[in-house]
């Protein structure tokens, strides 16, 4: 095949981080803000005096380093803290019917809200509206519905636990537990199985156990981009010498080699660490079966070598564990030709991850949305819960399981309520407390609720932040269900695409963020969060709030609930009027919560009890439970050769629907987003050449006329069979429907297509 010389695609061969990351992260302040203040912002970054980054949750050692170096989360706090304003000017010359030709990147490029509006719709446009008047018309609206179940309260998580807690508490004594939010989306996989597992739905380790590792195995997720603070620690312990296997279908830049910011020397010699000893690329959707393998291969290795050579930790399997001689039997039974064909990689590879497993005394798996986002996403984190048990790798250094969260406070806001099916427990303690009872039929979860909306059985929708339509699924049905609520209610910083799906009652209401002072009637408030490894600290903003209109997340949830429920148990005001309250009463609900005043007035915070890491299995058992995945496919097949599996990925300039730029670096993208990621052999097979536009049409039974045009082919290392796409504008290609039937987890990652040429 010959190149063709393709606008804004070229090879980046330069390692991820360096001195690329130190220019994009230079442009993306000077692009957004007043440079003395950007400065002063960045340094107030994870340290204990200062607020949380919003950009991902990776955990932060001690708190007290000064500014961690990370490119994405100088983009998304100079994002957040942007000199650009959406004023009322700005709504009332521009229609909302007009801004909905805008792009995305163009609407969240205006900068922050700045007053509360409501739309006006014989007009076309959003109007500024008081505070008062606002919470006043959305109570009256909640207060008229025939059904508290006909309200949906979605939780972007970026809330802080504070704002999520009186969110449910209001939702609650309200009538309802419809709680959809983003980790319906993300990590529900994780959530809801590895509770099943191991009795908890949160990962196990902690920074430290980075240190001691023997043994990283990556499965998909993409670091560089995602997770920047993460690649210093993949980082050390590539320089110390430990393996870290990648199992991901795309060749990831960061992954490959990654050269760290805050190595001077590599910096000066334009050197770099190779991060991955070994790089496995299994076809989208062949995780399930390549574990499958390498569990099988180490159950042979041991009938080979005999149960002392300590293949397997016999000792722990016995002691901890259920289920091991069924599980063990259905890996015996299960074929190696399968598990070649679905995971695309060769039985000799899957066998020497095996072996390099065996070795290692300990090893963590960390994962993130190449897991969970499949049909089979439950079954899937159960799996390598499962090659972890083989090897008593929980409850010992160096040793566990590491999901890698989404958005900074998305553990956080689940620890705190937001969830749609609420404990006996939780719903006793929420009466002693406040006095109601709140119900206890399980809710809808982020799918439900959409779904709900488009068939007209839910009229309003509350969101305390995020892009709910854009985000999801299926854009047509979310973008059509959402212009026929009569509520919805959007509390944002910044303008986007689902504040302009607007229904009969439409309003927007700003709101600080996390960089930003809240001062209420006792003095400046504090805010708690939990990262990924569930470590709970304080964040408090610093800089002047983007306007005086803007009110706090924990305000408005507060002004609603006021305006909603007059005869209200709960005393909002006060609780908001100094923040302790509310963590008093959520320790009050959640007793894990133990000491949290005190607690979070230590710098670096509080850890979380996790059982799992002294060994305790809160499962119904009380053993960890070695789970089946039967078979190796782990999404429907269809039986045509020619469909491919396709992923919609994040590229490195976006944060989940915000796009910061139209450039992919480390994939070698640059100003353009219509492009389709493929093997150069699949592309051969079609007779596609890098730059051909191409047509992409789902493969599923009735749904052939889900079309993704004006695209263009590019080729990459891909593997076989496997395409990648940007998300969101891949959406339109998902049926709302294709999903982790467990989990409710839509399959953004594994979307069978046809491709050709336009
Ligand atoms: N800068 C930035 N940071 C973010 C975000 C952001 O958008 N931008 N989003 C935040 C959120 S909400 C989340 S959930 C996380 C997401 O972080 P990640 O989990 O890293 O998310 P993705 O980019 O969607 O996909 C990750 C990887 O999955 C791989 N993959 C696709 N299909 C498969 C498969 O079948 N098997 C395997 N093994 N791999 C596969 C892709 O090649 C890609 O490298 O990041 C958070 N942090
Ligand atoms: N095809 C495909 N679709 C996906 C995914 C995928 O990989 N592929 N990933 C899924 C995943 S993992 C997730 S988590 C979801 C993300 O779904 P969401 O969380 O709903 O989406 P975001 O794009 O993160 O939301 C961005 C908006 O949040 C608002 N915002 C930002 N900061 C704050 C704040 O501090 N407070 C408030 N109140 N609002 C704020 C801004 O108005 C901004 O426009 O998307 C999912 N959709
Ligand atoms: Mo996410």
């Amino acid at each position: 095949m010959t190149e063709k010389d393709v606008p804004g695609i070229r090879k980046y061969d330069a390692p991820a981080g360096g001195w690329g990351a130190l220019r994009a992260t230079a442009k993306a302040i000077s692009d957004q803000m007043a440079a003395p203040e950007a400065a002063i912002t960045l340094y107030r970054t994870n340290k204990p005096e200062g607020f949380d980054c919003p950009g991902c949750a990776w955990p932060d050692r001690h708190h007290t380093s000064t500014f961690q170096f990370c490119e994405n989360g100088a983009k998304a706090v100079t994002w957040e803290a942007t000199k650009k304003r959406v004023t009322p000017e700005f709504f009332a010359s521009n229609s909302v019917s007009s801004l909905l030709e805008w792009t995305d990147y163009q609407l969240e490029d205006q900068g922050r809200l700045t007053n509360p509006m409501a739309y006006n719709a014989e007009k076309d446009i959003y109007e500024a509206v008081g505070w008062d008047e606002a919470f006043r018309r959305i109570g009256q609206i909640l207060r008229d519905q025939p059904d508290p179940n006909m309200v949906e309260f979605y939780t972007s998580g970026r809330a802080s636990n504070e704002a999520a807690f009186l969110y449910q508490i209001f939702a609650r004594e309200y009538g309802t537990n419809n709680f959809p939010d983003c980790s319906n989306m993300c990590h529900e996989a994780t959530s809801v199985g590895l509770p099943k597992s191991i009795g908890i739905g949160k990962g196990t380790v902690s920074l430290d156990d980075f240190d001691t590792c023997e043994l990283i195995i990556a499965i998909g997720h993409n670091p560089g981009t995602n997770h920047p603070r993460m690649m210093g620690t993949l980082h050390e312990v590539a320089r110390r010498g430990a393996p870290i296997i990648v199992l991901n279908p795309l060749r990831e830049r960061a992954l490959e080699r990654f050269a760290d910011p805050q190595d001077a020397l590599e910096m000066a010699t334009f050197g770099a660490t190779e991060i991955a000893s070994s790089y496995l690329q299994p076809r989208i959707g062949g995780d399930a079966a390549a574990l499958k393998g390498i569990m099988k291969a180490l159950l042979e290795m041991e009938a080979e070598q005999g149960e002392a050579a300590g293949i397997l930790d016999r000792e722990f399997i016995e002691g901890h564990t259920n289920g091991f001689d069924a599980f063990a039997e259905d890996l015996r039974a299960t074929s190696w030709a399968g598990i070649v064909a679905e995971s695309g990689l060769p039985e000799e590879e899957l066998r020497k991850v095996a072996q390099a497993y065996a070795k290692s005394n300990a090893t963590i798996v960390t994962y993130g949305m190449g897991v969970t986002q499949h049909s089979t996403g439950t079954r899937n984190v159960q799996q390598i819960a499962n090659l972890l048990l083989l090897r008593g790798n929980f409850g010992k250094p160096g040793a566990g399981i590491c999901p890698l969260r989404g958005h900074s406070n998305v553990q956080g806001d689940r620890s705190v309520g937001i969830t749609e099916k609420p404990s006996a427990g939780m719903i006793d303690r929420i009466e002693q407390r406040f006095g109601f009872r709140a119900p206890s039929q399980h809710g809808h979860d982020a799918v439900a609720a959409m779904q709900a909306i488009i068939d007209g059985r839910s009229r309003v929708l509350i969101c305390l932040g995020g892009n709910l339509g854009v985000a999801l699924p299926d854009a047509d049905a979310c973008f059509a269900g959402m212009r026929r609520l009569e509520l919805s209610v959007h509390i944002a910083t910044k303008l986007n695409r689902s504040h302009l799906l607007v229904g009969k009652n439409t309003f927007i209401l700003p709101c600080l963020g996390r960089t930003e002072q809240d001062i209420q009637s006792t003095g400046p408030q504090a805010v708690t969060v939990e990262d990924s490894m569930s470590m709970v600290h304080a964040s408090r903003g610093k800089l002047k709030p983007a306007s005086e209109e803007l009110r706090s997340e924990p305000a408005i949830v507060a002004g609603m609930a006021s305006a909603t429920l007059p005869a209200s148990r709960v005393r909002w005001m006060e609780m908001l009027a100094d923040y302790d309250l509310i963590r008093d009463a959520i320790e009050a609900v959640f007793p894990e919560f133990l000491d949290y005043n005190a607690r979070i007035r230590i710098p670096g915070g509080f850890r979380l009890p996790l059982p799992p890491t002294e060994r305790i299995w809160p499962t119904a058992s009380g053993k960890a439970e070695f789970l089946r995945f039967s078979g190796v496919a782990e999404d429907p097949r269809p039986a045509d050769e020619a469909v491919l599996k396709l992923a919609t990925i994040r590229s490195h300039d976006q944060y989940n629907t915000t796009i910061y730029s139209l450039d992919d670096r480390y994939r070698g993208v640059f100003g353009r987003r219509d492009v389709v990621f493929m093997n150069e052999e699949d592309m051969n097979d079609r007779g596609i050449q890098q730059g051909d536009r191409i047509r992409i049409r789902t493969a599923l039974d009735n749904e052939g006329d889900r079309i993704l045009e004006n695209v263009i082919a590019v080729s990459y290392k891909i593997s076989r069979g496997s395409v990648a796409t940007y998300y969101p504008e891949g959406n339109c290609l998902i049926p709302l429907n294709y999903i982790d039937p467990t989990s409710g987890t839509p399959s953004y990652k594994s979307v069978p297509v046809h491709i050709t040429l336009a």
